[in-house]
C-alpha cells in the first residue's frame, strides 16, 4: 500500500482485534508499537507472523512491556514511542469474568484509560497524538431502543460494562477539555478464528469441531436465547483506523445491522459440520442431540450471568453515511471460516494423539 510515515500505538496488541489492526498499519506502511503484558508463557501466538527480529535494522513492529494497571509504563513508553495515533484496545474484555474481579476490570477498563489520556497531557502530546477508545455495544445493556445507535441512552449491566461506560465518558471529557483528537468506536460483537476460546462463538466453533473428531463429549452452554450483531474482527479494526482519519473527532457505532441468537450459532456451525442438532426440553434442561440421540450440547446454568444483556443490534448508518464504510463479511461466512480453522486445528490434536501422545483443552 502507499507510503506512509506515520508511528500507531496499540495497547492490547496480544488480542483478537490488535492482531488485526497491526497486521492492517503494517500493511499500510505504519510503524507499530505494541504494549504487552509480562506473562510466564509466551503470550504473543496471534501476533507472531508479524515479529520482526528486533536487532534488525528499522524494524517496523516493535514490543514493549506495560500494563494498564500502571501509569509508569505507560508515560515511559508513550514519552519514548511519541505516536502519531494510539488505539487503546487492551481491556479485561469478559464480562462474565468481570462479575468475578471486578475491581481489576475497573482498574485496568476504566482508569487504564484515564492513565493512558493522562499521559498524553503530561507529556504536552495534546495537539500530536490521535486517540482511539475500544467502546463498546455492551454500554446499552438493558436495551431501550432497537437498533441501537449513537443517540441510545446506555444502561450498562456488568461491572465490565461499567467500567467501559466511564472510559466512554472520560474519552469524550478529554476531547471537549483539552481538544484532543479522541474517539469512541461503539463497537458490536466481532469474532474470528482468533475470538478468545471463552467468547461464545470460538466455544462453540472449537467444541462442535473437537465433538465431531471425537476429541470432546458435550458443549456446556449459558443462555441460548441471547441475540447479537455478530461481525467479523477484521472488516471491524479498518473502521478503527478511519476514525482517526476525519477533521474532527466524534464517535461511531459499528455493527452489521443483523441479529442471531446463541442458538442460531450453534445450528449454523453444526450444519457446516454436517451435524444436525435436534433440540429437546427448554430453560435449564435443554439439551441438543446429535442423529444417534447422544448429548452434544447441554445447558449449563454455571455460564448464566447474574444481570444478562438479552439483545442487541446496532444501526451503523452514521459510519456508512459519513465515512462509506460497510461490512464486508455475512454472518454464514463468519461462522464458516471459524469452523474450518477449528476443524484444522482439532485435525491436528487428533493426529497428535493417533501418534501416542496426550492433548489436553480446557473446556470452559
Ligand atoms: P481480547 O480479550 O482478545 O484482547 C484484550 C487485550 O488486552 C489482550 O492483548 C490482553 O493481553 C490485553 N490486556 C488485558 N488486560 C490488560 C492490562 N491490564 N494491561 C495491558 N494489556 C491488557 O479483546 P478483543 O481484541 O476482542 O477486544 C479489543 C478491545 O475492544 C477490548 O477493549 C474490548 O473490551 C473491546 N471490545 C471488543 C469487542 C469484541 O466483540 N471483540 C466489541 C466491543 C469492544 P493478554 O493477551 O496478555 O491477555
Ligand atoms: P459478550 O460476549 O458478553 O457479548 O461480550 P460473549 O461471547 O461472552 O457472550 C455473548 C452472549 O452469549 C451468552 N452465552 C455465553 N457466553 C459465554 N462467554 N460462554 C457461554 O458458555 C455462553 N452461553 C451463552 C452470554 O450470556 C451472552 O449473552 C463480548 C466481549 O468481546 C466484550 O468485550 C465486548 O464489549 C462485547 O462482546 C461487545
Amino acid at each position: 500500500m502507499g507510503v506512509c510515515v506515520k508511528v500507531a500505538l496499540i495497547t492490547g496488541v496480544t488480542g483478537q482485534d490488535g492482531a488485526y489492526l497491526a497486521e492492517f498499519l503494517l500493511n499500510y506502511g505504519y510503524t507499530v508499537h505494541g504494549i504487552k503484558r509480562r506473562t510466564s508463557l509466551f503470550n504473543t501466538d496471534r501476533i507472531d507472523h508479524l515479529y520482526e527480529d528486533p536487532h534488525e535494522p528499522n524494524p517496523r513492529f516493535l514490543l514493549h512491556h506495560g500494563d494498564l494497571t500502571d501509569s509508569s509504563s505507560l508515560i515511559r513508553i508513550i514519552q519514548h514511542v511519541k505516536p502519531d495515533e494510539i488505539y487503546n484496545l487492551a481491556a479485561q474484555s469478559h464480562v462474565a469474568v468481570s462479575f468475578e474481579e471486578p475491581e481489576y476490570t475497573a482498574n485496568s477498563d476504566a482508569l487504564g484509560t484515564l492513565r493512558i489520556l493522562e499521559a498524553i497531557r503530561i507529556l504536552g502530546l495534546e495537539k500530536k497524538t490521535r486517540f482511539y477508545q475500544a467502546s463498546t455495544s455492551e454500554l446499552y445493556g438493558l436495551v431501550q431502543e432497537i437498533p441501537q445507535n449513537e443517540t441510545t441512552p446506555f444502561y450498562p449491566r456488568s461491572p465490565y460494562a461499567v467500567a467501559k461506560l466511564y472510559a466512554y465518558w472520560i474519552t469524550v471529557n478529554y476531547r471537549e477539555a483539552y481538544g484532543i483528537y479522541a474517539c469512541n468506536g461503539i463497537l458490536f460483537n466481532h469474532e474470528s478464528p482468533l475470538r478468545g476460546e471463552t467468547f461464545v462463538t470460538r466455544k462453540i466453533t472449537r467444541s462442535l469441531a473437537r465433538i465431531k473428531l471425537g476429541l470432546q463429549k458435550c458443549l456446556y452452554i449459558g443462555n441460548l436465547d441471547a441475540k447479537r450483531d455478530w461481525g467479523h474482527a477484521r472488516d471491524y479494526v479498518e473502521m478503527q483506523w478511519l476514525m482517526l482519519q476525519q477533521d474532527e473527532p466524534e464517535d461511531f457505532v459499528i455493527a452489521t445491522g443483523v441479529q442471531h441468537s446463541v442458538r442460531d450459532f450453534i445450528n449454523a456451525a453444526a450444519r457446516e459440520l454436517d451435524m444436525p442438532i435436534a433440540w429437546r426440553g427448554s430453560g435449564i434442561h435443554e439439551r441438543g442431540y446429535d442423529t444417534n440421540g447422544n448429548v452434544i450440547v447441554s445447558v449449563d446454568p454455571r455460564y448464566f450471568r447474574p444481570t444478562e444483556v438479552q439483545s442487541l443490534l446496532g444501526d451503523a448508518t452514521k459510519a456508512r453515511v459519513r465515512l462509506g464504510w460497510a461490512p464486508r463479511t455475512k454472518f454464514a461466512d463468519l461462522v464458516a471460516e471459524m469452523v474450518r480453522e477449528d476443524l484444522r486445528s482439532a485435525e491436528r490434536d487428533e493426529l497428535v494423539r493417533e501418534h501416542g501422545y496426550e492433548t489436553f483443552a480446557f473446556n470452559e
